[in-house]
């Protein structure tokens, strides 16, 4: 009699537990150096996936190629290298998440890149019970870097990869105002690391086995 309410229990128990893992919506940040494939790689996992893909880099390449006062805004700072200012990135990507209330979770693209803005995220969240539930950051050294994005530049016109100087104070940006946001979601429990270097399907292998391990 025991054995049986145990064996009962046990398969309401794993029954939530399984209905709360299918129905949780998981939302993952990809991280990681300018030039390190996050654009690449998020594009595969939204494919995959269904996940809905939010690249800040992207929305402000969008608002610029429109010259929307957002646009003006940003230009002046991407064309240095530098970040876009907080208040300016994180009122965007709020509106952005609120505009995809179905997606059955986010691949965060370039974003957080600073702590403020890695906490304005989890506010926005947990407003709607919700969290990040991993961060994977891929690990491409800063030579490999520069020839990835000077070779970028040769084709798409962007103002951002054309010069060396401009890429390495990209690369000291995200040292210095980017890089702890991996120790943030670390304390969590939430932040890995994997080799960004190989071909794009072998990262994506790596990938998509974090994925599937949340
Ligand atoms: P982003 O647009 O986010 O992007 P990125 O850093 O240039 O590159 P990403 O890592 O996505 O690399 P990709 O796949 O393209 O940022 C641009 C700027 O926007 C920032 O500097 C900042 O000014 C501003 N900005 C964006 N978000 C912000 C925020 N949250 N706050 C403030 N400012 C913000 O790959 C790069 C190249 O490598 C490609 O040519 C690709 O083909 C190649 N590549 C990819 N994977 C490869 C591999 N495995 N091997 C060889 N080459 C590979």
């Amino acid at each position: 009699m025991i054995e049986y309410l145990k064996n009962i229990l046990f398969k309401i128990f794993n029954f939530t537990v399984q209905e709360n893992k299918s129905t949780m919506r998981k939302h993952i940040i990809l991280f990681g150096p300018p030039g390190s494939g996050k654009g690449t790689q998020a594009k595969k996992l939204e494919a995959k996936y269904g996940l809905v893909q939010i690249s800040t880099g992207d929305l402000f390449r969008y608002e610029m190629g429109n010259d929307t006062p957002l646009g003006l805004k940003a230009k002046e700072y991407m064309a240095k290298g530098q970040l876009v200012p907080d208040e300016v990135t994180i009122g965007m990507l709020q509106n952005k998440v609120d505009a995809s209330p179905d997606a059955k979770g986010f691949i965060f693209d370039g974003f957080p890149r600073t702590i403020p803005q890695a906490e304005a995220l989890d506010r926005l969240l947990s407003d709607k019970e919700e969290a990040v539930a991993k961060l994977i950051a891929l690990e491409v050294e800063d030579n490999e870097i520069v020839t990835r994005l000077l070779e970028r530049g040769k084709t798409s016109g962007r103002a951002d990869d054309s010069n060396e100087e401009v890429i390495r104070n990209r690369i000291d940006v995200y040292k210095k105002e980017t890089a702890p946001v991996y120790d943030f979601y670390e304390t969590a429990g939430k932040s890995k690391a994997i080799n960004g270097i190989g071909s794009i399907e072998d990262i994506f292998g790596r990938l998509s086995e974090e994925i599937e391990s949340i």
